[in-house]
């Protein structure tokens, strides 16, 4: 492969920003505003990724290169445009063109709206993992939905969560490429002809699948791929004789189902109406991707025989687990294969990722809305179920994906996967102990592992330049960035007082930074020489921001008690978003809100505690926190965090976790080792116990008299002023308590005291977030990325790289 044309010089660079500001978007530099000047970045940018793009997709053809679709109902890409830039080495020419016209660089930024195509660690992985497969070199698409309003935005009224819709696309989006030519018409519901296995589906209405590709840069721009996003569009053209019969809404009704099938993220699916909605999402985008990456295959001209070499689908939890029914039909349909070899097929291309074993996260549809929007697929999910039985005829009855008047999407996506994937080593056991059980005893060797990673160009390198820079200085070279193992070579620097005192200048520095911007956002400047202790993530019981919060409540009322006390100055900060129809995660939410303004407004928590919650916690924000904490709060219930990310980016920046044995935690606490992690609380097995202890909750408070001080300030209406408020929060923790906060509580309460303990030697706590952040270089998604190509996707890698 030639070396793209990839580099530009600050003039080069400002010329064309100059070219596509006058001809793209028709302004001239003297009136241009920042938005302007942002679209004009991105597209002089956009054309620099172009020929890495073209040749990539040129390299993978002509090499016939195994090719990864990675189909995921999220990607939480947050801002493309640094990422970009940095990803192509033009940030410093970018900052010096713009600056050439009087422009700030980083305002340009930050002005970029965030694409926040998902909810949360599910979304945000799927966005690293594309990074880091362009990085590595492995050919890859990623398939999604083109949300026209992303995650919703998060006000706080009065303590309360207020969402208002997000409209990324409000403005024009300089990343995407409009693809007229790859549209799908893509059918619902109707009914079915024949009774042989070649069967005709005649959908009662359908709408096109129109395709919008952004191409995603790897690092140093040697390798490009494409994230297509497919959009809704209407089959019928808008009736104009219906409108001239005064029929306005039957004249646009068929424009309005395709639009809402791509409106909105995740509606919400307590209703009928919601569910049905969000199973032709799941369907709309599956089904088009399946018959693009089809129609991709067909242009080859290889024989079917060869599609399991050419290509594999990785199904990013049960969301596009009707991949496996859609494949089966096309291979019937229009490769005229029979079923039991379409059914073989399908499992030899196809891979499913579990990224939950909460049970009212796993999919369960019911048998009577299947059959209704999909009638074909529902007797083709019979046919597999059957298909399975037949081939693992020992233990047939106990393993069906139809029970109980539904279909069970984890275990559809188990039986038609190759390879089926935890991801956390833990999370991986826990699967083939429980949901997965009799299926693992069947295949065992179809579960494997695959711990997750986070993308070091944007968490590290993009998200803290201070500690970039010294990590570059000491190592010599900017190898570590996509060789993230490199980190290591820190180690031997932590005992040299000059270095930690350089590594605690860069956190100094953010937490500066941040203190600042809180005080822009909401009014209150931390010292940047407390200890800043930080939560972000959605807000669940199962995370127990609960348990943190109630934390804090103890810590206020004692130091109420005893001001004068040796107290360690602490900054508790909170973020995260509720799902909108989670009362009870609104009401934590409202809580921490009280409690902020109770705690902030009290002149004797001067100088000894703060509790900060910026509201609206996404991408960009996580930028601004990670890299100024001091300590990362990973502390769920043992068993219920799949694996976490946010854990991996806090470490790796230099905090230290409080955390339970959970999740990734627990290969986090192996790498920078227990002496330097903090552990507490329950393990799954002693979770799984307590809770057959009867009335835990209420011996549990009865032990802890500050616990209980805690929950009855709560009860007393200290924080919010109304004791009926938190009612529901206060009979959870006295009588409920499934996500046993209170049994975990004075562990979290006196580990939290250890850590002000530790926090007061200044130069051993630098020592020790100094190895976290040289220890963490496993947590790369590029070698997540690689372990799919060895371990689930079959993949060939030459020095690290598929396209070596
Ligand atoms: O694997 C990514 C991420 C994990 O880090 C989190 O621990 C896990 O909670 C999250 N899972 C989901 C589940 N969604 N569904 N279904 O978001 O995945």
């Amino acid at each position: 492969m030639t070396q793209p044309a990839t580099s530009a010089s600050p003039k080069e660079l400002g010329q064309s920003i100059r070219d596509h500001l006058t001809y793209s978007i028709g302004k001239d530099a003297g009136h241009a505003s920042v938005h302007d000047w942002r679209v004009a970045l991105s597209l002089a940018i956009r054309d620099r990724i172009v020929e890495p793009w073209f040749a990539s997709t040129r390299a993978t053809y002509d090499r016939h290169l195994k090719r990864v679709h990675y189909l995921s109902m999220e990607f939480l890409i947050g801002r493309l445009l640094e990422d970009s830039v940095v990803n192509l080495g033009l940030d410093d020419a970018a900052r010096e063109a713009l600056h050439g016209f009087g422009v700030d660089y980083d305002e340009v930024i930050h002005d970029e709206p965030e694409a926040a195509l998902g909810n949360g660690g599910l979304g945000r992985l799927a966005a690293c993992y594309m990074e880091s497969m362009a990085t590595v070199g492995i050919p890859a698409y990623g398939y999604g939905l083109r949300y026209e309003h992303g995650l919703f935005r998060q006000r706080f009224d009065h303590g309360r969560q207020v969402e208002t819709a997000d409209s990324w696309l409000k403005s024009r989006n300089p990343w995407e490429f409009e693809r007229p030519e790859a549209a799908y018409e893509i059918g619902f519901g109707g009914w079915v002809e024949g009774d042989g296995a070649k069967k005709v589906w005649h959908p009662e209405e359908s709408v096109i699948a129109a395709a919008y590709d952004t191409p995603i840069i790897g690092w140093k721009g040697r390798w490009a791929n494409t994230l297509r996003l497919w959009s809704g569009k209407a089959v019928a053209e808008f009736d104009l004789a219906r409108f001239n019969r005064g029929e306005y809404v039957a004249a646009g009704a068929a424009e309005s189902l395709a639009r809402t099938i791509s409106r909105v993220l995740y509606p919400d699916d307590s209703t009928e109406a919601g569910k049905e909605l969000r199973l032709k999402q799941e369907y709309f985008f599956t089904a088009a991707s399946v018959r693009d990456i089809m129609r991709r295959f067909v242009y080859e001209g290889e024989s079917i025989a060869k599609l399991p070499d050419r290509v594999a689908i990785q199904m990013n939890d049960t969301h596009p687990a009707i991949a496996g029914a859609e494949l089966v039909r096309v291979l019937i349909d229009d490769f005229s294969q029979p079923f039991d070899e379409a059914a073989d097929m399908a499992v030899r291309v196809l891979n499913y990722t579990n990224h939950t074993l909460l049970p009212e996260a796993l999919e369960a549809w019911s048998e009577g809305l299947f059959r209704k929007i999909l009638p074909r697929h529902m007797d083709l999910v019979e046919r597999i179920d059957d298909h399975h039985k037949r081939r693992n005829p020992k233990r047939p009855w106990e393993l069906s994906a139809i029970h109980h008047g539904s279909v069970h999407m984890g275990t559809l996506a188990f039986m038609q996967s190759g390879h089926v994937n935890g991801v956390s080593a833990l999370h991986t056991e826990l699967m083939k102990e429980t949901v997965f059980h009799d299926l693992n005893q069947l295949h065992p060797d179809r579960i494997v592992n695959v711990t997750n990673g986070v993308t070091p160009r944007r968490w590290l390198y993009s998200a803290n330049p201070a500690l970039s820079a010294l990590v570059t200085d000491t190592l010599g070279s900017e190898d570590w960035v996509d060789h993230l193992d490199q980190l290591s070579g820190l180690e031997s620097h932590v005992t040299d007082q000059g270095w930690l005192d350089r590594y605690a200048a860069a956190k100094r520095d953010n937490k500066v930074a941040l203190s600042n911007w809180l005080g822009e956002t909401l009014g209150i400047t931390p010292d940047p020489d407390a200890l800043y202790d930080v939560q972000i993530k959605r807000i669940h019981e199962y995370k127990r921001q609960l348990l943190n919060i109630l934390e804090t409540i103890a810590r206020w009322d004692e130091i109420r008690q005893n001001p004068d006390a040796d107290w360690q100055p602490r900054v508790k900060i909170f973020g995260g978003k509720a799902a909108p129809g989670y009362a009870v995660a609104k009401e934590i939410i409202n809580l921490i809100n009280d409690v902020a303004t109770v705690v902030n407004n009290d002149p004797l928590m001067k100088g000894r505690l703060m509790v900060a919650y910026p509201p609206n916690y996404n991408v960009s924000m996580a930028v601004r926190l990670i890299p100024a904490a001091d300590l990362s709060e990973q502390i769920s219930t043992a068993g219920k965090e799949a694996s976490g990310t946010g854990n991996m980016k806090l470490s790796m920046n230099g905090a230290l976790t409080i955390g339970t044995l959970d999740g990734a935690n627990v290969e986090i606490r192996e790498h920078v080792g227990p002496e330097n992690f903090f552990l507490f609380g329950m393990t799954t097995e002693q979770v799984e116990a307590r809770r057959q202890v009867p009335d835990h909750a209420r011996k549990a408070n009865s032990d802890c008299p500050s616990l209980s001080r805690a929950i009855s300030l709560i009860a007393l209406g200290t924080f919010g002023g109304d004791p009926a408020r938190y009612g529901r929060l206060v009979d959870i923790l006295t009588n409920w308590d499934t996500y046993l906060v209170c049994s975990d509580f004075a562990d979290y309460q006196s580990t939290q005291r250890r850590i002000d303990a530790s926090y007061g030697d200044r130069a051993e706590w630098n020592r020790m977030a100094a190895l976290n952040t040289a220890r963490m270089g496993w947590f790369s998604s590029d070698r997540s990325v690689r372990d799919y190509m060895d371990r689930v996707w079959n993949m060939e890698m030459r020095d690290g790289r598929a396209a070596a």
